[in-house]
């Protein structure tokens, strides 16, 4: 009886450790809170000439990297200002515009979700126009001021995703510089893979059996006769 009594809190306590394994696995697998955090793109250069001549160029900041592709010609990235060195004649090159007869417009890309809070755009006049599409929304139509920069804000419900993008493009005028931009970036959740789980699984189970092994009287020792 007293065997089978010893069999029964055996069985008890491989219960308990699995109940336990599966109640911390459960709590590594939750989702960390989210963090936010603000990242601004300078293309004036300041930061480093880093897609200057590329039809499509990166840049990465704080982890995360935009992609600019320029829908003709290539990206102008100079003290001039940043925009678009279309393929053909009499372009402006430090300007999105329509110099050499293309409509240019420059598409961004990012590698995380992120939502666009702001655009600054220079040489831009009370009667320029560009025209900016989030995440294929319908175009919002930026007007310019005046000789200053022009900083335009943005809901914070303008998300993008990983493959969609940003595009601003000319409108009227004679077009604009394009200066900064900055998005809001949200921190990928962490969440354990699944060898993790096994992993920790199997390390308590470890713990649980050595524990066990700890527990159990050493009978044997006690009968074997010595000769
Ligand atoms: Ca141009
Ligand atoms: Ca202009």
């Amino acid at each position: 009886m007293e065997e089978e009594a010893t069999k029964v809190i055996r069985y008890k306590t491989v219960i308990r450790i699995f109940v336990v394994s599966a109640v911390l696995t459960s709590v590594c697998a939750l989702p960390t809170p989210a963090q936010a955090f603000s990242i601004t793109f300078d293309l004036s250069g300041l930061e480093g000439v880093v897609v200057d001549g590329l039809t499509t160029g990166h840049v990465t900041k704080n982890g995360l990297t935009a992609t600019l592709t320029a829908n003709d010609g290539v990206l102008n990235q100079t003290s001039d200002g940043f925009g678009i060195n279309a393929s053909g004649g009499s372009d402006v090159t430090g300007q999105i515009d329509n110099g050499s007869g293309v409509t240019e417009f420059v598409t961004i890309m990012f590698d995380q979700l992120v939502t666009l809070d702001q655009l600054i755009l220079s040489s831009f006049t009370s009667t320029e126009e560009a025209s900016l599409t989030i995440a294929g929304g319908s175009p919002i139509f930026l007007v310019g001021t005046g000789p200053s920069i022009d900083i335009y804000n943005f809901s914070t419900n303008n998300t993008v995703p990983i493959g969609q993008s940003v595009m601003l493009a000319y409108s009227t005028g004679n077009g604009f510089s394009f200066d900064e931009f900055t998005v809001t970036s949200v921190e990928s959740t962490t969440i354990p893979e699944p060898a993790t789980f096994a992993l920790l699984g199997i390390g308590l189970a470890g713990l649980g059996t050595g524990y066990i092994r700890r527990r159990r009287p050493l009978r044997h020792e006690w009968t074997t006769p010595i000769f």
